[in-house]
């Protein structure tokens, strides 16, 4: 029954989440906890796939490419997709509990945010897929008769689809929605902190008749686990990653050896740069928002706020107001932000709290860990936090902290503000507030990043291309990006 607390109640308590090979559920003796980030309670036992169920999984997946999967026209495989996507609104509230008891992010977040993208992800997907046409030239020949080369898309092959915790079902649907257009087969891992939605996900997919085999879903950890066994797996012929550069970095050299494709969104630190003439009201919520927003678990999330100098004092005044207001709570509670994913991560979020006031940081908000008096204190909650007068060199200003927390600094100039916001070996997003629209074209074109937003934030179009610079990523998703990351163009020359 449910309670006013949890109106949607949890799809698994109690169970043990399977894997799905080959389109069938396995469970081994080999779990793992799955535990709540609002009480640190278990949740639910999660399989973990070790390297022979992992191999298991690729080989059919590979079997797939060649089965019923394969015969399908791109219109009856995006008429799949498009069920994916009703089932998914279908069973709405399922994915909602699953996606919110596993990371504690707020009802309204998940209900409007991660829940309906990953439906949409399938939609925009199966679209693109079924509107997208293939080169032709024309060229001439000696004998005057000339040749005809067009092109074909064929899909890549096995492809390894592995997700981080803190969008879980919405960047797992981000890959696994254009792999499936493109014809290919999926082996897909979601965080070992986040199984839920990722389960649910693959029961719809097997709901909606997509053969055996072409989806298939592990679970477990990465290094010495499923990850390590699935992007070393000479059978893989593309890994599409979201997570931490280092782990990139060590999935890239795991793919060396079979020379796999790769598409990595990676880390940010992300920089706001925010002029004396923006909107104030206007930047001050969406910084607000950039800041804050999934307690500061969004790689898009600007960590590092520049203000110019004559409205510095009464931003950031305005900010920490806004920070310290925020209602920090579980998913079904009147809340504006949950805890972090875990205890693990809290510690390390609070390891640079302590490193702020080390490297003689004020801290404005925050700093710590609040004290409900109740189950929450078993969580991973940690409050809101707002720093000022680090140096820019500054480790808390160099790297990713993943939490709710920022910088805050001044500026004088246009030039001073370009050259912070790019100073920082990360490049994935900027937001720039400006009124004066010749300055925000001017500053966005000069920032070193893959996605600027201007007077904005996370404002998305999935046509459009996404993705990182530098340490924050290798190639773009998004629209023709995705299509062309999961397909293998082909060139037939017919001489005429
Ligand atoms: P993570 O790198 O720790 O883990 C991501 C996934 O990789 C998990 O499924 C994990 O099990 C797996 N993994 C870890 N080590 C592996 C290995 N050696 N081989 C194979 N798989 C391995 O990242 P996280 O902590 O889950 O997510 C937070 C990070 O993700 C942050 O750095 C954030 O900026 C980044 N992120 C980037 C984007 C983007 O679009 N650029 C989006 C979301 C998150
Ligand atoms: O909106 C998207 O498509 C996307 N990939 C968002 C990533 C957010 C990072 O946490």
């Amino acid at each position: 029954m449910r309670t006013p607390s949890e109106p949607y109640p949890y799809p698994f308590t109690a169970q043990q989440l399977p894997c799905l090979v080959d389109g069938e559920l396995v469970r081994t003796g080999r779990t793992f906890a799955n535990v709540s980030p609002v009480n640190g309670a278990v949740l639910s036992t999660v399989t973990e796939a070790d390297a022979s169920l992992v191999d298991r999984a690729v080989e059919a997946a590979r079997r797939a490419l060649r089965g019923p999967w394969a015969r399908l026209s791109t219109p009856e495989r995006c008429a799949l997709l498009r069920r994916v996507a009703e089932r998914i609104e279908q069973r709405f509230d399922e994915f909602v509990s699953a996606e919110i008891a596993d990371t504690g992010k707020t009802l309204a977040q998940a209900s409007s945010l991660d829940i309906p993208r990953g439906a949409a992800n399938f939609r925009a997907y199966a679209d693109l897929a079924l509107a997208r046409g293939s080169e032709c030239f024309e060229m001439g020949t000696a004998d005057g008769r000339g040749a005809l080369n067009y092109s074909v898309h064929k899909p890549v092959g096995v492809v390894a689809v592995i997700a981080p915790w803190n969008l879980p079902f919405l960047l797992m649907t981000w890959k696994v929605a254009p792999a499936l257009a493109c014809g290919n087969t999926v082996v897909a891992k979601p965080s070992e902190e986040t199984p839920s939605s990722a389960t649910l996900l693959a029961q719809v997919i097997e709901e909606v008749g997509v053969p055996p085999g072409v989806f298939n879903l592990v679970h477990g950890f990465g290094p010495r686990s499923t990850g390590e066994a699935l992007v070393g797996h000479p059978q893989v012929a593309a890994i599409a990653f979201t997570g931490e550069s280092a782990t990139g970095s060590a999935i890239m050299r795991s793919a060396a050896d079979s020379v796999k494709a790769l598409s990595f969104e990676l880390g940010g630190k992300n920089a706001a740069l925010v002029f004396a003439d923006a909107d104030f009201e206007a930047a001050l919520a969406g910084t607000a928002r950039s800041v804050f927003s999934n307690c500061g678990q969004v790689c898009l999330c600007s960590e590092r706020v520049y203000v110019e100098r004559p409205i510095f004092e009464r931003f950031v005044g305005a900010l920490t107001a806004r920070a310290r207001a925020l209602r920090l709570g579980g998913p079904y509670e009147e809340a504006d932000i949950g805890p972090l994913i875990s205890r693990a991560h809290r510690d390390k979020v609070l390891g640079y709290y302590a490193l702020a006031r080390e490297e003689r940081g004020e801290i404005l908000c925050g700093g710590g860990i609040p004290a409900f008096g109740d189950e929450r204190d078993r969580g991973a909650f940690i409050e809101p936090t707002i720093v000022r007068g680090l140096a820019e060199d500054a480790r808390c200003v160099k790297e990713e902290i993943f939490g709710p927390v920022c910088h805050v600094a001044p500026f004088d100039t246009e030039e001073e503000a370009v050259a912070l916001a790019n100073d920082t070996r990360y490049g994935l997003a900027a937001a720039v507030w400006t009124q004066n629209l010749q300055r925000a074209h001017r500053v966005a074109r000069q920032m070193e990043v893959g996605i600027v937003w201007v007077n904005d934030w996370f404002l998305r179009d999935l046509r459009t291309p996404f993705g990182g610079v530098k340490l924050s990523g290798i190639g773009r998703e998004g629209g023709a990006h995705s299509l062309a990351f999961f397909s293998e163009p082909m060139n037939i020359c017919v001489k005429l």
